[in-house]
C-alpha cells in the first residue's frame, strides 16, 4: 500500500457533482500513490479518523484544479512557418498555400529531414511549456510524416516524451492528413496505403486512436470512411479534423463510427449538431486556429450547447495553424471569441478533454479513486486564470501523486 500523503488548504475545482465546478471551499486531498485516497471540506479531514500521512503540505490557501488534458496537438514536428504566416499576411489564404505545395506539405519535409533524436529534442521543450500551464496528459497526432517509415518514427517520438516526462501521452495517427509528393494525383492509392500501415503501427503499440482530414484540401468523405473502416476493423477509435473551412458533413460521417470527437467544427450545420449529440461524440473547438486564420465563421456553440454536445478545448498546437503552446490563452479566447463561459472553458480542458481522448473516468476530475493529477495556482478562483491572460501563474503540479514542478521549466 503506498503511503498517504495530505494536500491540505486550499479551494478545490472537481468537476464533479452539481455545483458550478464542483467547488469545494477551504478543502483538503489525500494521495495515495498516483490516486487520490480521499477529498473533501477541511472539517472533515480523515485524519480527524485516525489516519497518518507519509508527508503533509499546506497549499496555502490556493485554488486547485484537475491537472489540465490538451486532447488535440500536433506536437511533433521539424520546421517553422513563418514565412507562411508573412504569406497569409500579405493576402494569400491557408487553402492557396496548401494547394501550391506549401502548407502541411512543407512540414512534412522538414520533418523527414530531421532525425528522430532532433524531433525528440524539438517537442520536449513544447511539452514542458505545455505543462508550464498545467498540463499533465496530451494528445499527438502524427501526420508530418505520411509514410509507414515516417508516421511510426513520429509516434514513437510521441510516445518516448512520456518515457522523459512525468505525463500521460496518447497517440494519434493521422497518416490520412494530407498527400504526400510521392502519391500525387492518387489520393485513393494513399488511402490504401494509410489502411496496409494501420495494422503494422497498431501492432508496435504506437496508436490509440486514430485522425483525419476531411477537407477539399484533404480527404473526401468516402476516403475517410475507408480509414475509418480500417481502424474500425482493428478497434481502433476514432476522431475526425471535420468542418473546419467547409461542411463536408464529416462530423455526421464520423459520429456513424461513433467517433470519440470531431474537432473544429466551425462550418458544423444543424445535422451535424444533431448527429454528434446522438453518438455521444465530443466537439473539440480549437480557438488557436480560429484565430490564427482569421477565420470568421464561428463554431455553432449554442446549437451545441442546447443539443447537450460535450465541448472541449485544445491547443491544436501545429506550426500551420495554430502555432500555440498556450491552454489558457485558449481558455479565455474561447470565451472572448466563441462566448463561452469560464467554467465551460475549464470543463472543456478537463473531464470533456478526458472523455474526447476516451481516457477512463478517473481523468479530468478530482474525486475519490481518479488520478492524482492537479495544478496548484496563483488564483483564488478558476475564473481568474480564464480572465487574465498572458500570465504564468501556475504555483505547483502534481503528476500521479508527484510534484513534478521542476519539469515544468520552459527551456526553450
Ligand atoms: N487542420 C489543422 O488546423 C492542422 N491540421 C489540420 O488538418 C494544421 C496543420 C498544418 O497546417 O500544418
Ligand atoms: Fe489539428
Amino acid at each position: 500500500m503506498p503511503e498517504a500523503v495530505l494536500w491540505r488548504n486550499a479551494h478545490i475545482a472537481t468537476f464533479c457533482g452539481d455545483k458550478p465546478y464542483g467547488w469545494i471551499e477551504h478543502g483538503a486531498m489525500v494521495t495515495q500513490g498516483d490516486r487520490v485516497h480521499w477529498i473533501g471540506g477541511m472539517n472533515d479531514l480523515p485524519v480527524q479518523r485516525g489516519m497518518s500521512f507519509a508527508a503533509e503540505h499546506d497549499l496555502g490557501g490556493a485554488c486547485v484544479t484537475p491537472g489540465l488534458i490538451d486532447c488535440h496537438t500536433h506536437l511533433v514536428y521539424a520546421g517553422s512557418r513563418a514565412r507562411e504566416f508573412e504569406l497569409r499576411l500579405q493576402g494569400a489564404s491557408y487553402e492557396e498555400i496548401a494547394r501550391a505545395g506549401g502548407g502541411i506539405r512543407s512540414t512534412v519535409m522538414a520533418t523527414r529531414a530531421a532525425t528522430e533524436a532532433e524531433l525528440l529534442a524539438l517537442a520536449v521543450p513544447r511539452a514542458r511549456a505545455l505543462m508550464s500551464e498545467g498540463v499533465t496528459t496530451l494528445e499527438v497526432k502524427s501526420g508530418y510524416g505520411l509514410s509507414e517509415a515516417h508516421e511510426a518514427r513520429l509516434l514513437r517520438v510521441a510516445r518516448r516524451i512520456a518515457q522523459g516526462l512525468p505525463i500521460t501521452v496518447r497517440t494519434t495517427f493521422l497518416g490520412a492528413h494530407a498527400i504526400p509528393p510521392e502519391f500525387e494525383g492518387r489520393a485513393d492509392d494513399y488511402v490504401n496505403a494509410v489502411c496496409e500501415w494501420m495494422p503494422r503501427l497498431k501492432a508496435a503499440g504506437l496508436i490509440d486512436a486514430v485522425d483525419a482530414f476531411c477537407e477539399r484540401i484533404g480527404f473526401s468523405a468516402d476516403q475517410t470512411r475507408r480509414v475509418f473502416e480500417s481502424a474500425t476493423a482493428l478497434d481502433l477509435p476514432v476522431k475526425l479534423h471535420a468542418e473546419q473551412l467547409s461542411d463536408q458533413q464529416g462530423a455526421a460521417l464520423a459520429a456513424g463510427f461513433k467517433a470519440l470527437s470531431c474537432d473544429h467544427l466551425e462550418y458544423l450545420s444543424d445535422t451535424g449538431v444533431a448527429a454528434l449529440a446522438a453518438a455521444g461524440t465530443v466537439a473539440v473547438l480549437l480557438p488557436g486556429a480560429y484565430y490564427f486564420l482569421r477565420e470568421t465563421q464561428l463554431p455553432p456553440v449554442a446549437a451545441l450547447r442546447a443539443a447537450g454536445v460535450p465541448i472541449a478545448l485544445a491547443t491544436d498546437h501545429n506550426p500551420g495553424s495554430s502555432p500555440t503552446l498556450s491552454p489558457l490563452l485558449m481558455m479565455n479566447m474561447a470565451c472572448t471569441l466563441f462566448r463561452m463561459t469560464p467554467e465551460e472553458a475549464w470543463r472543456g480542458f478537463t473531464l470533456n478533454a478526458a472523455r474526447a481522448l476516451g481516457l477512463s473516468a478517473g481523468y479530468g476530475v478530482l474525486q475519490n479513486g481518479s488520478r492524482a493529477d492537479f495544478a496548484v495556482w496563483n488564483a483564488d478562483h478558476p475564473r481568474d486564470l480564464v480572465y487574465r491572460f498572458g500570465h504564468h501563474p501556475l504555483r505547483r503540479l502534481i503528476a500521479a501523486g508527484a510534484d513534478i514542478t521542476c519539469a515544468t521549466e520552459r527551456t526553450a
